[in-house]
């Protein structure tokens, strides 16, 4: 039987429909759209799919969440400012049970103490702060070898002839 592609759902929280319009200094000139694009990329090259999610509405993300349970085998997940404040968010994605690397794009804690806080954290695989947009390639390329090893269809594990 021909393995299924293992596929990667990449969610962004609050505000960060605005990155590349403000705040450079903080979080760079990069878009959601080259966000976007950067996951699908490497998760190609890896052998998966991944598709993206954005939302400035708590229940949202929880309803992405629920959703993944049937569609994706992992999540990348930034929640922005919901990070620091939402146990719904950390419960959804306890009791879905997937992969999860959390992601944040400036050094949090490096910002005010607010930030250094984070409900998703104890229940994220890694967490990666600090990269710029970088980081969301890092956290699709960590889960995306992770899954293709588990499926069993990375290149690694083909016999080499
Ligand atoms: O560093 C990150 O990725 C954050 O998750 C971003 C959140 C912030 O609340 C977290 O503490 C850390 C904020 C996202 C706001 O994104 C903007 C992007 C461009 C312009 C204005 C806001």
């Amino acid at each position: 039987m021909t393995p299924r592609t293992p596929s990667i759902l990449v969610i962004n929280g609050p505000n960060l429909n605005l990155l590349g319009t403000r705040e450079p200094a903080v979080y760079g000139t990069a878009t959601l759209d080259d966000v976007v694009r950067l996951a699908e990329d490497t998760a190609r090259d890896l052998g998966c799919t991944a598709s993206s999610t954005q939302s400035n509405h708590e229940g949202r993300i929880i309803d992405a969440i629920h959703a993944a349970r049937s569609t994706s085998d992992g999540i990348v997940i930034n929640a922005g400012a919901f990070t620091h404040t939402s146990i719904a968010i950390r419960d959804a994605l306890a009791a879905v049970g997937l992969p999860v690397v959390e992601v944040h794009i400036s050094n949090v804690h490096r910002r005010e103490e607010f930030r250094h806080s984070s409900y998703i954290s104890g229940v994220a695989d890694a967490v990666i702060v600090g990269a710029g947009i970088d980081g969301y390639r890092l956290a699709v390329d960590h889960l995306a070898r992770r899954l293709t090893a588990a499926a069993g269809t990375d290149a690694a594990s083909f016999p080499k002839s």
